[in-house]
């Protein structure tokens, strides 16, 4: 299927493609979690979570791959580098016990991705020590068994882990395409700047589309 993106149409199909879905864990979007603790109005990233909901929907009953990702520790912190855990000096480090358990760490009430996108049984999950999902995860080599060579993402913070994982996906020769009213930022500005960045350049990174694009194209798909 063809679907109108920036910097211009973005050709996939749902066989060979995959949905990621990033970090959309209690910790970042809901109050009380690691997010609110570095400062942050986490009430601009529930935002999305219809629109998130909408599109997994639909690509649920079209049969194609979904790949959830959380940012998630060892419960040692084995794999989380002392530069990460002390950097800013926030009032909850990773590892810590805040509200929601402690934070960052595999198993912890704060570290479940929100109800409202819970995985299914079956769909791929994904725990990752650093921003991209790539790094020090099994994803790509999950992704080449399953013959993907394409993805679309969504999920938060657009700037840091979705823009990071994009970056390393166009590294690895895949194409990318961000669903634009589904990611956010803490900073609505970095938002902006990365939308107009993946797609810029000829696509340097990537393609951007509103999520309205994605649903057309599968509603003619089954038609
Ligand atoms: N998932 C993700 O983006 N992790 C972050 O820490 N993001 C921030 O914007 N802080």
């Amino acid at each position: 299927m063809t679907l109108e993106a920036q910097p211009f149409d973005f050709c996939m199909d749902v066989g060979h493609t995959a949905l990621v879905i990033i970090d959309m864990q209690r910790d970042f979007i809901e109050p009380g979690g690691f997010g609110a603790s570095l400062g942050n109005d986490v009430s601009l990233l529930s935002a999305i979570v219809p629109a998130c909901q909408a599109v997994l929907a639909v690509w649920r009953v079209a049969g194609g791959l979904v790949v959830h990702t959380r940012e998630a520790h060892r419960i040692d912190l084995s794999d989380c580098p002392p530069a990460k855990r002390n950097r800013g000096r926030p009032s909850l480090r990773i590892g810590d016990v805040g509200p929601m358990g402690r934070v960052l760490v595999a198993g912890e009430p704060g570290n479940q991705i929100i109800p409202e996108l819970a995985p299914l049984v079956g769909e791929i999950v994904i725990d990752k020590p650093g921003k991209g999902a790539f790094y020090a995860t099994p994803l790509h080599e999950l992704l080449a068994q399953r013959h993907v060579t394409h993805l679309i993402f969504m999920g938060v913070t657009t700037e840091v882990c979705v823009q990071t994982t994009m970056r390393e996906a166009n590294d690895r020769g895949y194409d990318a395409l961000l669903l634009t009213d589904c990611t956010e930022s803490y900073f609505p500005q970095f938002k902006a700047a990365t939308v107009e960045m993946v797609h810029a350049q000829g696509g340097i990174v990537g393609w951007t589309a509103p999520s309205a694009v994605l649903l057309a194209a599968l509603q003619r798909q089954a038609a």
